[in-house]
Formats: C-alpha cells, structure tokens, sequence
C-alpha cells in the first residue's frame, strides 16, 4: 500500500510510535511517505521505500499565528494525488485529523482518501479536554474513517471524555525485539557506575505529567539500602528543578543527566531497572522498550501501563507520588539477584510475545486493508 503518515516529528512518544510505524511497514513491502514539519528524530530518510515531504509554513506579517494546519492539509493532498496515497495515518488528533479531514474533502472530487487517526493520550487526557480544544477533537474523532486507541484505558477514556460516536480499535504499542534487546552483562553500566553501582534509568520528556523530580527522591532513598546511579535521559521543564534537588538532597554524584537521546536501544540494556513514577500514562512506551531490553520497570498504577506490567512479575506498580513505595521496589529488585533475573526475563518475555513489532504491525495492517 502507500501510506501517507504525519505526526509531530521532534517530540514525544506519538512521534516515535509514527515512526517505528511507518520504518515496519517499509521494511514490509508498502510505500511510506512521511509528511511532517522537519524529518522525525528516529527516522534515515535513506530507508528503502521511506519518502519525506516536509511542510513549509509560510508567513506573512498578516499571520500573528502561521496556519500550519492548512499548510499540512494542502501538503497532504499533493503528496497524496502526486504518489497515490491510499489512505493517511495521522498520529495525534489536534491538528493531525483536521488537517487530513481537509485534505480528503479537498480530493473528494476525484477521488476517495480515507484517514484514521491514532489518539495517544495527551492528545484526549490534556488538550483534548481543554474548553478551548473539546469541540474541534470530539469532531476530528468523529470525521475520521477509522479510530485507534494506544490501550484499552485510553479508549475507555476516550469514550467517557467524547461518548461512543465511533467505533475505536485498540492496537497498542509495539516494539521490534531485534533492535531493543537485552545485555546481560550491563556492559555500558561502568560508564556512568565505575564503582559497580546498580543502575535506574528514567526516559521522557521532563513534563510535569513524568514526576520525573520523583526520580531524585526514589533515587536517595533506594541509596540508603543499595549503592545505585540514576542515568536521566530526555530533556524539558522539569530538568532543572530535577537537578536542584539532586543537589539538595546530596545525590548529585549519583545522577548523570543525559539530555535528549537518539538511540535508547544502546542505553536501555545497561540498566537494571527503569523508573516510570507518572502521574498518567496512556501506554508507557518507554516501560515497555526497558521490558525488551530485560529491564523491568518500577512504575505507577495508572492508564494503561497495567496492560503492559504485571505487577510482581515483569516490574512493579506503584501509587504516583508514593517514592517510598516506589524506592523499596527498586531495593527488592537490586539486592536479589535472583529474582532480578526472573523479573528481567519475565519482562523481555512479555515484550516479545505480546508487544513485539511482528505481532502489531500485522493489525494496523489489517485495519488499513479493512478501510
Ligand atoms: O508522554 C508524553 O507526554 C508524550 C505523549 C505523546 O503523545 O507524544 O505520549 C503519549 O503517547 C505515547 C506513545 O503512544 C504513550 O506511550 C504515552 O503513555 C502517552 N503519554 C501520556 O499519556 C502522558
């Protein structure tokens, strides 16, 4: 097929699903033609049977706000009548499924381009549910041809937030097993852990929503029982204040912040546990990257990331905000090594039978054929 994808390319987990999404199904034969404002971060434009057709937004004095989302819609029905797109896949509904909603009325004369939007959460959960945003996603939902959900939560949610005027699928996550794998030998880890410390890894963009500042508190009191150095990998709003409190409870020695990273898969394996303190998740990609990499997560009991971790078995679920909860878990799992290796291949266990890119892609595959 020709599947024309857009998404926001720099930032955030939609993007890297939209990605990994459209790298899958190149790599499976279709023809996949990203149509985006910069080229996304995890994407080689020099990949077999992967296009990119970046969108310029013009300005004009006139324009205090440039109306990007006319220009992708102008943009996405060129690219789509220029290459034969069958249908486009837009990843995160404001302003995604309004721009391709115009894109397909702008082709409606000649012919039929349908579009299926995939929520990921913030998406419905925060802007979504803004009084200023409500009525155009509820409507974006309700235009678009087909509907997929991340987890079963965030449909539930969804449904709850817009009602059930549209059918909705759930695909959730995925990950390509072959790529995220596990290092049992944590060969990286005496980078940042010369003296052999157990290594917590935390991944995200430093929003609010993470708690990342949890991190620093799980990580001073997991200290008291086990020696452990905590890799921040991301950046955004809370790295500072996260920094500060390193400083102020004493562990700045014990966190390396790296700032935002390109190849997680080459960072995932040293670690031996990830943090993932949420006040919300949807899904938790990047629990389940950890869990296929043989790293189970330390996590809290909201959205979807129950889906993903079963408690006790492939990492722990916690309550948000309850470090001293969070910090025993990561003690249990760094002082036993025997029951850190169950746990480790429990997790890769449930990414590659139940998560793996081999098993998910095949629905998407199946839902676009199905429209
Ligand atoms: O987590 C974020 O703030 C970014 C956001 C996004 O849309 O880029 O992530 C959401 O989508 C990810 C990929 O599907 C999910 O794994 C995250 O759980 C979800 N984030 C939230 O629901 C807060």
């Amino acid at each position: 097929m020709n599947v024309g994808i857009t998404c926001y390319p720099t930032y955030g987990g939609s993007g890297i699903v939209a990605t990994e999404l459209g790298l899958e199904l190149a790599n499976r034969g279709h023809q996949v033609h990203f149509i985006t404002y910069s080229n996304p971060i995890r994407l080689d434009p020099g990949t077999p049977r992967i296009h990119y057709h970046e969108v310029e937004v013009s300005n004009y004095p006139l324009f205090q706000y440039p109306p990007y989302c006319l220009a992708l819609a102008s943009r996405m029905a060129e690219v789509a009548e220029s290459y034969k797109l069958d249908l486009l896949h837009v990843h995160y509904a404001i302003p995604h499924s309004i721009a391709a909603m115009l894109a397909r009325q702008m082709l409606a004369p000649k012919r039929r381009l349908p579009f299926i939007t995939t929520l990921h959460g913030t998406d419905i959960t925060l802007v979504g549910m803004d009084r200023s945003y409500f009525g155009i996603t509820k409507f974006s939902i309700e235009q678009s041809d087909g509907v997929t959900c991340i987890s079963e939560d965030l449909k539930q949610r969804t449904v709850e937030v817009f009602g059930a005027g549209h059918e909705m699928r759930v695909i959730h996550n995925f990950v390509n097993c072959d790529i995220y794998k596990p290092d049992p030998e944590h060969a990286e880890a005496h980078q940042y852990a010369p003296g052999g410390e157990k290594i917590l890894l935390h991944l995200s963009n430093f929003r609010p929503v993470k708690r990342v500042l949890d991190c620093i508190h799980v990580l001073a009191k997991a200290r008291l029982h086990v020696p452990a150095h905590l890799v921040m990998v991301g950046d955004g709003p809370d790295r500072g204040p996260a920094e500060a409190l390193a400083r102020e409870l004493g562990v700045e020695r014990h966190v390396t912040f790296l700032g935002k990273q390109n190849h997680v898969e080459r960072l995932l394996p040293m670690a031996h546990a990830l943090l993932l303190p949420s006040e919300l998740e949807s899904f938790g990609l990047a629990a389940l990257e950890a869990m296929a990499c043989g790293v189970p997560a330390v996590a809290t009991r909201v959205g979807g990331v129950p889906e993903l971790v079963t408690h006790g078995v492939d990492g722990y679920l916690e309550a948000p905000g309850d470090v001293a909860a969070q910090a025993s878990r990561v003690v249990e799992l760094l002082s036993d090594s025997t029951r850190h290796a169950r746990m480790s291949a429990a997790a890769r266990e449930t990414a590659t039978t139940r998560f793996c890119a081999t098993k998910i892609i095949p629905q998407y595959e199946e839902y676009y054929a199905s429209l």
